[in-house]
């Protein structure tokens, strides 16, 4: 496979500083050397643009914060994601918090084709600027790719919702605010929460996204790290205990992988300041390994 690195810098997602570094840290696990070593071609574009954080102003409203900023941002990762695909290249994508998914998925289901969307997650992203407690723009992408948001938001790359209810599958969720709660239930997504993982295995739950999306040509991977339990991924801005371990994430990389329909992937929001000795990095990228095809043997 052709991939290239894409490196989306950006942290006006969210309040913490830090995950900004999220590319360096990824690169400097050897990803490159190490996706060529499993026999891929590995084109690293650099980093999109960002502006500096203290430079910028804030948005005035609650959930408005850094709008212009994030849009910015993402409408430059759908552009340079477009190209990347329309050279046929597998488009990996390094943040940033996953603010980015608004510009990555977009990009990923842009050439007229419905996609699948596998969402790990501990979180729902499913907030809109009137229910998020935070106001935290990180907080919001899923429900923005659907069409709710703001406007300049959920036009990032071209106008209106880029992924029907129908076509999402999270996976990993146990910290969802009370009327985010409501509404993921009532939206027609697909939700695999931890409780799922414990009862079925997170084989069941992988084959079970795998089916769901047997009719389709491609499927869109965003790994949100907060997804694994903090005690393997502990450089996270917002970790939850009781998440996916280290084999349950392999083995569901492994199933991913052998469906042949993953085109596309971003790994976000591993912060390296609050990391222990770059190992939610680490991680991270051998996880990609394991949906790009490593096996044991
Ligand atoms: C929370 C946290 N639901 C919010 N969301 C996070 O701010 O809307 N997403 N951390 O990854
Ligand atoms: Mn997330
Ligand atoms: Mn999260
Ligand atoms: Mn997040």
């Amino acid at each position: 496979r052709q991939i290239s690195l894409i490196g989306v810098p950006m942290d006006f997602g969210q309040d913490l500083r830090g995950v900004d570094m999220g590319p360096a840290a990824v690169r400097y696990t050897g990803l490159i050397t190490r996706l060529r070593e499993l026999g891929h071609t590995v084109r690293d574009r650099g980093d999109v643009p960002i502006p500096i954080r203290d430079e910028a102003v804030p948005g005035p409203l609650a959930g408005n914060t850094y709008v212009e900023e994030i849009s910015r941002i993402c409408n430059a990762v759908y552009t340079l994601g477009r190209r990347v695909m329309e050279e046929k290249d597998f488009p990996l994508f390094v943040g940033g918090d996953h603010s980015i998914a608004v510009g990555t998925v977009a990009a990923a289901g842009a050439d007229g084709e419905p996609i699948g969307l596998i969402w790990l997650d501990a979180h729902g992203d499913f907030n809109t600027p009137d229910t998020s407690p935070s106001g935290n723009i990180h907080g919001m992408p899923l429900a923005i790719l659907m069409g709710e948001g703001h406007p300049d938001l959920v036009n990032v790359g071209r106008p209106g919702p880029k992924v029907l209810p129908e076509n999402v599958v999270m996976i990993g969720l146990r910290d969802i605010d009370p009327v985010e709660k409501k509404r993921l239930k009532t939206s027609g997504v697909t939700v695999f929460t931890m409780r799922d993982i414990d009862e079925q295995g997170i084989s069941t739950v992988a084959n079970k996204a795998v089916m769901k999306f047997a009719h389709m040509k491609r499927i869109h991977l965003t790994v949100d790290m907060d997804a694994l339990d903090p005690v393997e991924a502990p450089g996270v801005g917002t970790p939850v205990p009781g998440g996916i371990t280290y084999r349950e994430a392999h083995l569901l990389m492994e199933i991913l992988a052998d469906s042949k329909k993953v085109g596309s992937m971003d790994l976000v929001e591993i912060n390296p300041i609050l990391d222990v000795a770059n190992k939610t990095a680490k991680l991270a990228v051998e996880l990609t390994l394991s949906a790009l095809g490593k096996s044991i043997l």
